[in-house]
Parts: C-alpha cells; sequence; structure tokens
C-alpha cells in the first residue's frame, strides 16, 4: 500500500475552533497526521511518498471558481482590510436572500462559510491544495493500475461542498479524486464515506450526478454535526436520483449495528459497478474519539477494512476526521491492514 504525505499540511495550523462559545485549540491540528503517519510507517506502511503538484483543473470539475479563487485569497484580503485575527464570519445570507457575493470579505467570508468552527489562516490554502494533491496522487497511482492507495489527507475535506468550507474542510480531496478517476475512463467510480460524520460537502456535489454513487455512514444528523443534511430520504436528484445513500445512526452506534449498514452500503456499490471506491475515511467512529458518539473499538477497523476489499474493485483511501486520541494511528492503520488481509 503506497502512502502519500505532504509536510505542507502543517501549513494549516489554525490557533482558535469556535466551540462553546469560546475560542479553543482547535481539535484538528497537525498533530493529527504525524500520530496517523507514524502508526501507518510502525504497522509496516513504509512506502511513503510525497505527492505531485496539479492544477486546478479536476478541483473546477467540483468546486465553483470563484470559491477556489476566495480560498485563495481570503487571507490576504482578511490582513488587508485590517483585521487581527484568525478569517471567522460574522454575517451568513438570509434565508431568502438573492445570495449576492457582497465585496467586503467580512461579508464574502459568510456566503462561502457553512460552519463557524473552521478559522481560516495564512497557510490553509496551501496546506488544503497539498492535502488535494495527495489525494490525486493516490488516485493515479490507482488509475497506474495498483490496487490500493493511502491519501494522508491533511486538512480533511469531506464538508467541503461546491462552494462551502468548514467543518475543518476546504478542497473536498475525495471528491476531486473521484473525478480524477472518471476523467482518466472510468465510467462509475463510488465514495463511500465512513467518518463520524455527514459528507454533507461530497452529498453536494455529487447530489444530481450519477456517474459518482454517495454512501455515507453517519451519527444521525438530528443529534450530530454537520446537522441539516444526512437524512436517510435524501436519496438524489435529478438524474442523480437513487445514487445517494444514507445512514444515519444514534448515539452509542455499535460495531454491530455500523457493520451492518457498511454491508448494505456495499451491496449498493456493487450494484452500482463501481470500477473504483474513493473510502473517505474518518476515525472519529472510534469509541474514545473526544467530538463523537459511535462506540467501534481498535480491531473493528480491521474488519473495516476486510469488507471494503471483498468489493473487488481498486481501493482509494482519503484521511478524514478522527480526534482528540493517539489511537486515530493505529485504528487509521488496521484499516489498511484489513485492506490488504
Ligand atoms: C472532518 C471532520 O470530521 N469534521 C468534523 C467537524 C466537527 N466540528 C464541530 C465539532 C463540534 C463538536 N461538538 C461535540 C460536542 C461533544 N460533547
Ligand atoms: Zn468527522
Amino acid at each position: 500500500m503506497r502512502v502519500i504525505y505532504s509536510e505542507d499540511h502543517k501549513l494549516r495550523d489554525a490557533k482558535t475552533e469556535l466551540h462553546g462559545g469560546l475560542l479553543v485549540k482547535p481539535f484538528e491540528g497537525p498533530f493529527r497526521a504525524e500520530w496517523i503517519l507514524q502508526a501507518v510507517k510502525e504497522e509496516g506502511f513504509t512506502d511513503v511518498v510525497a505527492p505531485d503538484s496539479y492544477s486546478l483543473e479536476t478541483a473546477e470539475k467540483v468546486h465553483d471558481k470563484g470559491f477556489l479563487s476566495f480560498l485563495e485569497t481570503v487571507w490576504d484580503r482578511w490582513v488587508a482590510e485590517g483585521f487581527q485575527g484568525e478569517v471567522i464570519p460574522t454575517s451568513l445570507p438570509y434565508r431568502r436572500s438573492r445570495h449576492k457575493i457582497p465585496n467586503n470579505i467580512d461579508g464574502v467570508v459568510g456566503y462561502y462559510a457553512n460552519a463557524l468552527e473552521t478559522s481560516i489562516t495564512q497557510g490553509t490554502y496551501k496546506a488544503a491544495i497539498s492535502s488535494m494533491n495527495c489525494a490525486l496522487t493516490g488516485a493515479d497511482w490507482v488509475n497506474a493500475g495498483n490496487r490500493f492507495a493511502f491519501s494522508l489527507c491533511r486538512p480533511p475535506g469531506h464538508h467541503a461542498g461546491i462552494d462551502l468550507y468548514g467543518g475543518y474542510c476546504f478542497i473536498n480531496n475525495a471528491a476531486v479524486a473521484a473525478q480524477r478517476f472518471l476523467d482518466h475512463g472510468a465510467k462509475k467510480v463510488a465514495i463511500l464515506d465512513v467518518d463520524f460524520h455527514h459528507g454533507n460537502g461530497t452529498q453536494d456535489i455529487f447530489y444530481e450526478r450519477n456517474d459518482v454513487l454517495f454512501a455515507s455512514l453517519h451519527g444521525d444528523p438530528v443529534d450530530a454535526f454537520p446537522y441539516f443534511l444526512g437524512y436517510a430520504d435524501e436519496t438524489g436528484a435529478g438524474a442523480g436520483e437513487g445514487y445517494n445513500h444514507n445512514y444515519p445512526m444514534p448515539p452509542g452506534t455499535p460495531w454491530s449495528v455500523w457493520g451492518q449498514a457498511l454491508d448494505d452500503a456495499l451491496v449498493k456499490i456493487k450494484a452500482f459497478g463501481a470500477e473504483a471506491i474513493v473510502v473517505s475515511l474518518g476515525v472519529d467512529t472510534f469509541e474514545k474519539d473526544a467530538i463523537s458518539f459511535f462506540k467501534l473499538k481498535t480491531p473493528d477497523y480491521i474488519t473495516m477494512g476486510e469488507k471494503i476489499a471483498k468489493a473487488g474493485v481498486p481501493v482509494l483511501v482519503c484521511m478524514e476526521g478522527g480526534y482528540g486520541v493517539n489511537e486515530i494511528g493505529i485504528n487509521t492503520a488496521n484499516v489498511l491492514k484489513g485492506l490488504e488481509a
């Protein structure tokens, strides 16, 4: 299993996260990727390479161009406005507004924000591009005929929508990778999102498309971030009707229940005829995760990998969430072990 990792992830190092009315040290920090890298190496995945560089061509097929240039320029515009802190919006679109983009950067930030815990900082864009490059390099490793790749993406991506950032995400790495498979000739690609949180960004991007099937297992949005999206009756629209599958689950969900949802999602993915699977791998389903409420245990992640491998198609794993405990490393490595078993 090739591992793709970029040191540039460290450029994403926010000092603040809006949490319970306080600006706290973010749950999503550089130490996460370092813990994961160390564990996967210790578990024998030593083929670690840096990503290649890519243009925005693929990203522009899944994101709005104005949104991408917002991400690129927001920090400089924020500083030029005279603001002293990290980028946090103060005003959000009115529910029945015409969604015009304002001139003032304070307004522009509100226009593109989906969740306000995610402060944007000086190095954020460069880190987000490096994370996307990891996903694209992994996709191309699979395109070259290899069965598996692990893109150690940081910052994560699955909450980044067509033109929205939040949930610690800026560019949707898994979506960009899926698009890369299509551009390389695949007709059908599945994204399997096993992060604790619903992949609202990925759902947004592919909701009206039938070339990418999206399946997400997550905490019920009635109880858990990102709220508002991720219900079971969101099945796609237009040409995408029937190509979106949500598995919301309640607090305390153990592996015995979670694993059945995974089996069902994999049946859907096989019936669809996916030529490749992009796994949005969050290990925030772990029983000791700092911000989540599922009860998966460390050995369950091996079984998870084994089940996914049985789909019999190439798999690109893109890192998403997992918080607060050093076990995010071994849990991630266990998925990779299960895939190769
Ligand atoms: C990629 C990813 O996993 N993003 C998750 C972003 C979640 N951000 C909001 C966290 C709010 C957690 N509140 C939980 C309270 C637990 N007592
Ligand atoms: Zn998550």
